[in-house]
Order: C-alpha cells, then structure tokens, then sequence
C-alpha cells in the first residue's frame, strides 16, 4: 500500500497543535460585524503592550494605495461602513478588491488604516464602546494564549474579511513582484539536532533566502504542502505560487528532529522549531513543526506545517 496525501496527513498523529486557534476564530466570527472591528481593535491595543508590528515593509503596499486614497477622501460615517463592510463580506466593489490581495497587502492595509485611526484622519472605534458580553469573553481567551497564536488569530480575522472570492466569477488574485532570492554569500545554513538529511536542510535553507524557484525542485512533481490550519496545497505549481505570495521573508530556526524509514522506501522526518513572520521580527517566534514525507528519491512528497499548542510540543518528538 502506498501513500496518499490524505495518509500522508496522519504523520507523527500525536503532535499537538495549537486548536486553541480555529476555536478562537470561530467564536470571533459569530460577532457583529461591530464588535468584530472594535474587538480587533482592543485586541491589537492589547498586544501592543508586548508585541510591535515590524515595518509595513512586509508589504507590497502600492497595490492598497488606491482604495487607501479613496476611503482617506471620504467622510467617518462612510469610513465606518467600509470598514463595517469589510468585516460583513459585503459585495462591493472595495469589498471585491479587498479579495484579490494576499494576506500581506490586507495585513497592510489595516496596518495603514489603524495608523490613521489614531490619527484621527480615519474614523476610531467610538470612544466609550463596549464590548458585547460574548466579544469581551472572547477577547480574553485571546489573551491567554502564547502571542504566536494571537497573531495567527488576528491574521485570521483580516485574512477573512472583504467578499468571497468563491462568489466572483471573473476572480483574479494579484500577481505581487517577487524580490530576488538572497545573495549566495549572504546565505545563512541552519543545524537540527537529530537530523542530517539534505532535503530537509535545503528546504529550511532556501525558504530562508527566499529563493523559490530552487526550493520548489526539492518537491514531487504530484507533492504537497499543508500549511497551518489548511488544506493541502497540491502539485509544483500550486505550492510555488503559495511560496511566492505567502512566504517572503520568513525566518525559519528548526531546533531537533527525528528521522525514520516508512513504507515503500519512504522517509518520514519530524523537525521542531520557531519561526518568525517579517510583521514581528524576532519579537514573536512562533512555536512550529514540520512533517514531512520523502519519497525513495529524497523529494517531498508531503509536508504539513503546524503550530504547536505549547512550548512543550517542542521536544514531543514520537511518533
Ligand atoms: O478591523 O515552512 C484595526 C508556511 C482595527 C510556509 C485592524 C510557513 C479594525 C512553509 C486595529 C485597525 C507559510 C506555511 C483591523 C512555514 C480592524 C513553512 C488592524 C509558516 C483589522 C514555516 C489589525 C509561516 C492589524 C507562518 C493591523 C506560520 C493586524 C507565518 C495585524 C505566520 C496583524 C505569520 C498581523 C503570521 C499579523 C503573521 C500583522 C501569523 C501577522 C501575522
């Protein structure tokens, strides 16, 4: 019996991911469209205390200039109703464009917003609101988690909003230039405790120096990668563009792994350690794992990436 992506997903079943996450996100989205805005709001005030948001240079920020310049222009009751909008999934036209953004360019354009907010050029959250009952119940489970899962969280609630791309026929994600890869010489070369295979440390290595389309040749032509809390993206080309839209700039330290043989000549090889998103630098290094499944050729057939539940998870290692 050989592999599936489907079997492939139950790899080293026991690690324990951070549920906590797409529980949170859940209860958020039951919220009024209201609440919601005023929750990120005190949730981002609330983070801010240990947390700052890197440089909005981790966006491709033009492509948000012309919707920025035109709520900019207009009045804090329509200012509100974007946003409100915005959090409803409405059908508009700001609505649709909002979709077509990778989550870098939304993270950016709220980044923007929110500036302006405190500014008092972009409407504020009225002073004095209060929070629903529910929202504030559900602000403080926010608080009691590990600030990498609150970014996840509140990544979640922006990446979420604007109109379903599912719902627009003509839809078309923006193609955002891709910066070159890091100079060879600049390059830097992790270690993991307990692992030594060549696949596993390219792909770390040249995730870290942004280069692609190098990275994509240590795949399967039919392999897969299942982001956090995702489906699995499958086939080179899929996973490229993921690559190119979603993981400039990361910055992956995996700490210790383990490596064993599976079936057919397959090695399964679990790998833990931190990563940081260029939004936080190394102000928040999340607590991730890496499975992955190598074909009898050394490439990835699969690859599930997960953030863990606790520091704890890190030295979890069996299978
Ligand atoms: O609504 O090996 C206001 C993969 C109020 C690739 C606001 C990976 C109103 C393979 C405050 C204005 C990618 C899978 C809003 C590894 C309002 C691989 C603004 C993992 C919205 C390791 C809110 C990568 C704002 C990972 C400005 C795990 C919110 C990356 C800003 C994780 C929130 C990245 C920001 C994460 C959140 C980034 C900037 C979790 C950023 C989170």
């Amino acid at each position: 019996m050989s592999f599936t992506i489907d079997s492939a997903r139950n790899i080293f079943p026991n690690t324990l991911y951070a549920d906590a996450v797409p529980a949170l996100t859940a209860r958020f989205n039951q919220l009024s469209a209201e609440d919601q805005l005023a929750w990120i709001w005190f949730a981002y005030l609330e983070m801010g205390k240990t947390v700052t948001v890197a440089a909005p240079g981790a966006a491709n920020m033009q492509f948000a200039e012309p919707t920025l310049n035109q709520i900019k222009a207009m009045g804090f009751q329509e200012q509100s109703q974007v946003m409100c909008d915005l959090a409803n999934r409405a059908d508009t036209p700001i609505c649709r464009t909002y979709a077509t953004w990778t989550p870098n360019i939304k993270l950016g354009f709220w980044y923007k917003l929110g500036e302006w907010m405190e500014q008092g050029i972009v409407a504020p959250i009225p002073e004095g609101y209060k929070l629903s009952a529910n929202a504030s119940a559900v602000l403080n489970s926010l608080i009691g988690l590990d600030s990498g899962q609150q970014i996840t969280v509140l990544r979640n609630t922006v990446v979420d909003m604007g109109f379903d791309p599912a719902k627009m026929s003509n839809f078309k994600r923006i193609s955002e230039p891709v910066a070159p890869p890091t100079e060879i010489s600049k390059r830097t070369k992790v270690s993991i405790e307990g692992v030594t295979n060549p696949t596993v440390l390219s792909y770390m290595n040249l995730l870290n120096a942004n280069d692609f389309d190098e990275l994509i040749k240590l795949f399967a032509p039919d392999g897969a990668l299942q982001p956090p809390f995702k489906r699995p993206i499958v086939g080179q080309e899929a996973v490229l563009k993921f690559f190119k839209e979603e993981c400039p700039n990361l910055k992956l330290a995996p700490e210790r792994g383990v490596s064993e043989p599976a079936e057919d000549g397959f090695t399964q090889i679990k790998v833990t350690g931190k990563v940081q998103t260029p939004w936080f630098g190394a102000g928040v290094g999340m607590n991730m794992s890496w499975r992955f499944l190598l074909n009898s050729e050394n490439k990835i057939f699969f690859v599930a990436i997960d953030l863990l539940a606790s520091p704890k998870e890190l030295l979890n290692l069996a299978r």
